[in-house]
């Protein structure tokens, strides 16, 4: 069924409102799910605690997790279990490339810039799964949240599209290890939304409108949908479903 009634979630990347992690963490709360908010720096600590206090239940757990630090994910995941022994689903809502990176021609990439953004954007994936491994007793279910530039060529996405194509593919090589404890790995392709992380996309306005005059749906997506199709992923309805790219994303990408 849809409901995750006496199932904990853990979500990692929520930096305020409108982190397309909490509308994850909405629909999973929604659904009777429990969860674990993950941030990442300090100040948006206080961030975080102020949105699960709008939540109607209390049950909510807040941790830190710098997915560079291997010692973080480690403190987090031992917290965790300690905290509540079993996770039932992750979902991975995490992303950084320097700015000047996404800028310019993707040819100039540096070598330090490139290992940044695939060492946050795409390795975590596989580092937070390892972590969340032992604690998937029951099986489970995790999403990350990747990009069309993973697939294609967008315009000033460069180096993010590089890492999401590495993500992509992480999704597909985790999903084949982890099925066999009865744990399945999916990514959702989001259309763009206007997060804190969209304003390093250059020109993101017109990104925008691109999708309200050409996606099938002319309209430009929400976090609150894409949280429903991570509940629907995290959900047992779902139950035959992994190593898949679902879009989220008005049906544009199947428009030329
Ligand atoms: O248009 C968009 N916004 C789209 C986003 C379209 C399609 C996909 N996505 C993806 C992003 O690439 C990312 O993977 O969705 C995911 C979430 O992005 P978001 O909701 O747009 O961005 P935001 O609200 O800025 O959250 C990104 C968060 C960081 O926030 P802060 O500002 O605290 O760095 O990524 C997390 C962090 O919470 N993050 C990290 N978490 C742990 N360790 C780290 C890190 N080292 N670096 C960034």
């Amino acid at each position: 069924t849809l409901s995750l009634q006496g199932k904990t979630f853990v979500v990692m990347g929520v930096a305020n409102k409108r982190s397309i992690a909490w509308g994850i963490a909405q629909s999973i709360h929604r659904a009777g799910g429990r969860l674990i908010l993950t941030y990442n720096r300090d100040r948006m600590e206080k961030n975080v605690r102020q949105l699960a206090e709008t939540l109607e239940r209390d049950d909510t757990i807040i941790l830190q997790c710098n997915v560079s630090e291997d010692e973080s994910i480690e403190r987090c995941f031992h917290e965790i279990k300690e905290k509540v022994g079993t996770i039932h689903g992750l979902a991975h809502s995490i992303a950084y490339a320097n700015k000047e990176d996404l800028e310019g021609a993707f040819v100039d990439t540096s070598r330090e810039g490139f290992l940044l953004a695939h060492n946050i954007s795409s390795y975590s994936l596989t580092a937070v799964a390892r972590a969340a491994k032992p604690l998937m007793a029951e099986g489970g279910s995790i999403v990350t949240l990747t990009y069309l530039g993973g697939e294609r060529v967008v315009k000033n996405y460069n180096l993010m599209g590089v890492a999401k194509a590495s993500l992509e593919s992480s999704v597909r090589y985790l999903a084949n290890d982890l099925g066999k404890d009865g744990i399945r790995v999916n990514a959702i392709s989001a259309g763009p939304i206007r997060t804190l992380s969209a304003k390093g996309v250059r020109d993101f306005n017109s990104v925008l409108n691109e999708i309200e005059e050409r996606s099938p749906l002319r309209r430009t997506t929400t976090a609150e949908e894409v949280g429903d199709t991570a509940l629907f992923l995290l959900s047992d309805l779902s139950r035959g479903i992994t190593g898949e790219n679902i879009h989220v994303d008005s049906g544009f990408h199947i428009v030329s």
